[in-house]
């Protein structure tokens, strides 16, 4: 309701500051226009740069049908995000391969970005940045949503802390379906007072989505089989992390910072060491926390992720 009631406002403006400087009811036309071209830009689909709005960061980001290989055999179609830097620092880019999730994106606070989202899909689609402070036509709201072969062209200044957050398809309806395909990207925000807390970064900074999923016996994913699951959420069989079952990574000793993701339509986890060894939670959906926060278990609810770092070493874990 508010973006609709600011919109009156502007245009009301408008029309006083046309009707000012006009004179006579010749001038009531051009008040006119102006008012209906303002209503027709706040609701218009972004498809081309705004040439005043000075980048430091482009990306082009499809968003496509792929064949990828998760489990011995049949290779598995899914959808997914392909990206790749335009301007700006390459490491600002990460795909994963041989999965559906990802691109990982790493920006620092400040920086202006211009990503250019391409839908590739056999439906509609648009790209909501979860937790992102942005200008309201960049949010990807259903309404902005763009058909096959359409661009959307997102601009926005990164002014949210440092954090994890992501990225998801946003249409109407079909929300659900197209993350369960594979479409959700990590979105991460540094900025100058977490750089200054000597965090593990580089190799000892890890993106983990977890996301539950079920094959069938082509290897293809099936989603919402039956009435029970559609009405209380799909729960899959096989749980991946990063688009791999049994995912599984060595690391040497030190400490790790795992940006914990849960990427699930439906599924809530659990999630602790198997030797009751405790994590240090130090960063949630918002941001990081005034203080780390030492936990024996994290509960991850659907749309919420935890940051934590372990003082030990995965050795220590997986033994
Ligand atoms: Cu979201």
């Amino acid at each position: 309701m508010k973006p609709a009631k600011n919109k009156t406002t502007n245009s009301h403006r408008t029309f006083l500051r046309s009707a000012l400087f006009g004179t006579g009811a010749l001038l009531a036309t051009p008040s006119l226009l102006t008012l209906s071209s303002c209503t027709a830009a706040a609701t218009s689909k972004r498809a081309t740069p705004n040439p005043d709005f000075n980048a430091d960061i482009e990306i082009d980001l499809k968003a496509v049908i792929d064949k990828v290989q998760i489990l011995p055999g049949q290779p598995t179609t899914v959808w997914r995000y392909k990206a790749s830097i335009l301007k700006g620092p390459a490491s600002t880019v990460q795909n994963l391969n041989d999965t559906f999730t990802g691109p990982v994106f790493r920006f620092k606070k400040g920086q202006k970005v211009r990503i250019f989202f391409r839908n590739n899909l056999p439906e509609e689609s648009i790209v909501h940045w979860h937790g992102l402070h942005i200008p309201e036509i960049a949010d990807g709201h259903p309404r902005f949503v763009i058909g096959e072969g359409q661009t959307f062209v997102y601009e926005f200044e990164i002014v949210n802390r440092a954090g994890t957050y992501w990225f998801h398809p946003h249409p109407h309806g079909r929300t659900g379906p197209q993350v369960y395909n594979g479409l959700a990207g990590l979105f991460i925000i540094t900025n100058d007072e977490e750089q200054a807390l000597d965090l593990p970064t580089g190799k000892q900074d890890i993106p983990v989505v977890i996301q539950d999923r079920t094959f069938d016996s082509k290897n293809r994913l099936v989603y919402l089989q039956n009435r029970i699951q559609r009405m209380t959420g799909f729960l899959g069989d096989t749980i991946t992390v990063n688009g791999k079952p049994n995912a599984s990574l060595n690391l040497n000793a030190g400490t790790y910072r795992l940006r914990v993701l849960n990427g699930s339509n439906s599924r809530i986890y659990k999630l602790a060491f198997n030797d009751g060894t405790p994590l240090t939670a130090i960063a949630t959906d918002g941001g990081l926390l005034a203080a780390p926060v030492q936990k024996r278990y994290i509960m991850l609810g659907t749309e919420k992720r935890k940051t934590f770092t372990t003082p030990y070493t995965m050795q220590d874990i997986v033994a």
